[in-house]
């Protein structure tokens, strides 16, 4: 992620990643002020075995879409709500890659970030039975919780 700011939104991410047994590591990179990290990060991912990526950020968020130019990993972009515009230029400066540098964009905040959670364990359960499993029963508890009395 961007900022330290930006782990309220993203630990939805982890805490998805933790509740499927994902092993995974959470680290602040700015594409703006860190850039040197972001090529270090992004140019070893693939090597140091990473999977997936998930990267999310605010504001002219080009996190994702730096890093997705530099691995060719998957990387799921996550856009953090702003206070001046509410997310929205996270959204569109993350969704709008030019052709050839996809970066798959999640919904803006929280949301998002838990759906990302959940998109990188889809991913990575398509070569792994047991995590296919563990996310299996996730999904059905979810919906096990879905009551339909409207008055809860
Ligand atoms: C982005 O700028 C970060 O991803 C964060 O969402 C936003 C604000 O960062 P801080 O000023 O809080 O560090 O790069």
């Amino acid at each position: 992620m961007g900022s330290t700011s930006d782990w309220p939104t993203m630990e939805h991410a982890a805490m998805i990643l933790d509740e499927l047994g994902i092993a995974y590591e959470a680290t602040v990179i700015s594409a703006h002020r860190t850039p040197q990290r972001l090529y270090d990060f992004s140019t070893a991912a693939a090597e140091r075995g990473f999977k997936v990526v998930i990267a999310g950020a605010g504001g002219a968020a080009h996190l994702p879409g730096m890093c997705a130019s530099m691995t060719r990993l998957p990387v799921l972009g996550v856009p953090v709500e702003s206070k001046a515009l509410s997310g929205m230029d996270s959204l569109l400066s993350i969704a709008q890659m030019p052709g050839g540098v996809p970066v798959g964009t999640l919904a803006i905040g929280k949301s998002g970030a838990k759906n990302a959670g959940l998109l990188a364990a889809a991913m990575l359960a398509t070569s792994d039975d047991r995590l296919a499993a563990r996310l299996d029963d996730w999904r059905a508890r979810q919906t096990d919780s879905i009551g339909t009395d409207p008055r809860g």
